[in-house]
């Protein structure tokens, strides 16, 4: 048993000071942005969980039957004794690598991470159960927190693994950044494994982000619930309406909240007041859809070897195992 059950990365007088910066930037544009971490409260993780068993929501199935079939081999390729895992969520996936990684050997430690303290707890508390000979750590904090964590506590053979196109989040210029935070949690000979959502079409995209029973639209709208108790806001869910386009440009999925009348809301811990206009708009989430040749181009030019792709029969969705 580790000594704690999850590491609080977050509680530092910086990590504290910083916490809603972010908000106020978005909230203050021109075109209103939130950050899509703040999806993540406990109800927006269970939410989230019940968005991946969604029949029109194709990426975690699909990346599941590529972990099915590949587990073992990344398992072997890979020989960590360190699995860390960033958004783990409940880590349902993962344990598809951790029985690979235990018929192996039983000297593993399973380091889960989120921004959500309640699923991240549930996790672990399960996950010992599971596996009673791993040692199991989880960490609370943001992905900078975390990776700025796991810099300064290198581990010879470290794989990082970072799934369900949760980079897709990123803008281009985030994603580069993130990549080379990446580099610097990795030793020489250390491994991470991507998953990426690929190109694929708008009539299979949308919908899987505009579901039929509304799981999606409850989940971006909660983001404004979490707001409203995080920083004692009075946002009125009833105002807004959930909508997810597809961007064949930029190839990415845009989630929106769209506001229907002229109303101001404020958050009191931010001292920040907010004017919406009738129609307009806060994006609250890109998910960006990944070509596999830029994508090689790109983790190459950061020293991130690719070693393995492996996909879907449709080439739906990319697992990259790379080594640094
Ligand atoms: C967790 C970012 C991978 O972009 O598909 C699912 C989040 N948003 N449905 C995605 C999400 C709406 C998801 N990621």
């Amino acid at each position: 048993m580790s000594p704690q059950l999850v590491k609080i990365l977050n509680n530092s007088y910086e990590a504290v000071k910083n916490d809603g910066q972010d908000v106020i930037a978005g909230l203050t544009k021109n075109l209103k942005t939130l950050p899509p971490k703040y999806f993540y409260d406990d109800y927006g993780s269970e939410l989230f969980e019940q968005i991946c068993e969604l029949p029109e929501y194709y990426p975690t199935r699909t990346e599941t039957s590529i972990l099915e079939q590949y587990a073992d081999e990344i398992a072997q390729i890979t020989g960590s004794q360190e699995l860390v895992e960033l958004g783990s969520g409940s880590s349902t996936k993962t344990r598809l690598l951790l029985d690979a990684y235990q018929k192996i050997d039983n000297s593993f430690t399973y380091i889960p991470t989120d921004v959500s303290g309640g699923i991240l707890k549930d996790s672990v508390l399960e996950l010992q159960e599971k596996y009673p000979y791993f040692s199991i750590q989880g960490l609370l904090g943001t992905y900078e927190e975390t990776l700025t964590y796991l810099e300064s506590n290198p581990q010879p053979t470290r794989t990082i693994c970072f799934l369900g196109s949760s980079a897709g989040n990123f803008s281009p210029q985030e994603f580069d950044n993130f990549l080379t935070k990446i580099t610097r949690s990795l030793q020489p000979g250390n491994h991470f494994l991507l998953g990426i959502d690929l190109h694929k079409p708008k009539e299979i995209l949308e919908p899987a982000y505009n579901d039929a029973q509304g799981i999606t639209a409850a989940f971006n709208l909660n983001m404004l619930s979490h707001l409203n108790w995080r920083f004692q806001g009075n946002f009125d869910l009833d105002w807004f309406n959930h909508k997810a386009i597809y961007n064949q440009a930029e190839t990415q999925i845009e989630m929106y909240l769209y506001c229907q009348e002229n109303v101001t809301f404020s958050l009191e811990i931010l001292d920040l007041k907010v004017n919406f206009q009738a129609g307009e708009s806060i994006l609250t989430e890109i998910s960006r859809k990944f070509d596999l040749g830029i994508l090689s181009t790109q983790l190459e030019a950061k020293g991130l070897k690719m070693k393995k792709v492996y996909t879907d029969p449709k080439k739906w969705f990319g697992l990259i195992l790379c080594q640094a």
